[in-house]
């Protein structure tokens, strides 16, 4: 078992997309293990996003993210950092499949919906960060 963070960005909250993608993780057997509507700071937004903060777009990010309400979840399930990839899609929706959430949902990568961790690792940083415990994984 492995655990991953996910997070409705604003514009998925403010769409009012929170059932429809909480039902797709249940629906492909994924387990949620927590979840709260939260605002988060500019300092967090960054912390979360320090990856990216050399790209031109980091000031917009950090702002879009911390302006209106998001939807953090960890969910568990096998191989779940990698398929909860899968179920969100390409990070540009233009090249998301359809059936995907980003593929569905969104047109542009701005405003594409979702957040999915990338790794085992950033899975845990991410958990950390927002929900302040480490994340569990199977040995
Ligand atoms: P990911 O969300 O699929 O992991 P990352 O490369 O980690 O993609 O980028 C994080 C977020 O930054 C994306 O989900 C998207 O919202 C935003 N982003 C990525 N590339 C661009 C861009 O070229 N312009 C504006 N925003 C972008
Ligand atoms: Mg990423």
């Amino acid at each position: 078992m492995e655990q991953t963070f996910i997070m409705i960005k604003p514009d998925g909250v403010k769409r009012g997309l929170i059932g429809d993608i909480v039902l797709r993780f249940e629906r492909k057997g994924f387990t949620l293990i927590d979840a709260k509507l939260m605002l988060v700071s500019k300092e967090m937004a960054e912390k979360h996003y320090s990856d990216l903060k050399e790209k031109p777009f980091f000031g917009e990010l950090v702002e879009f993210i911390s302006a209106n309400p998001v939807f953090a979840m960890v969910w568990e399930g096998n191989d779940a950092v990698k398929q909860s990839r899968a179920l969100i899609g390409a990070t540009n929706p233009v090249d998301a499949e359809i059936g995907s959430i980003r593929g569905d949902f969104a047109t542009d990568v701005a405003s594409n919906i979702i957040h999915g961790s990338d790794s085992i690792v950033s899975a845990d940083r991410e958990i950390n960060l927002f929900f302040r415990r480490k994340a569990s994984f199977a040995s």
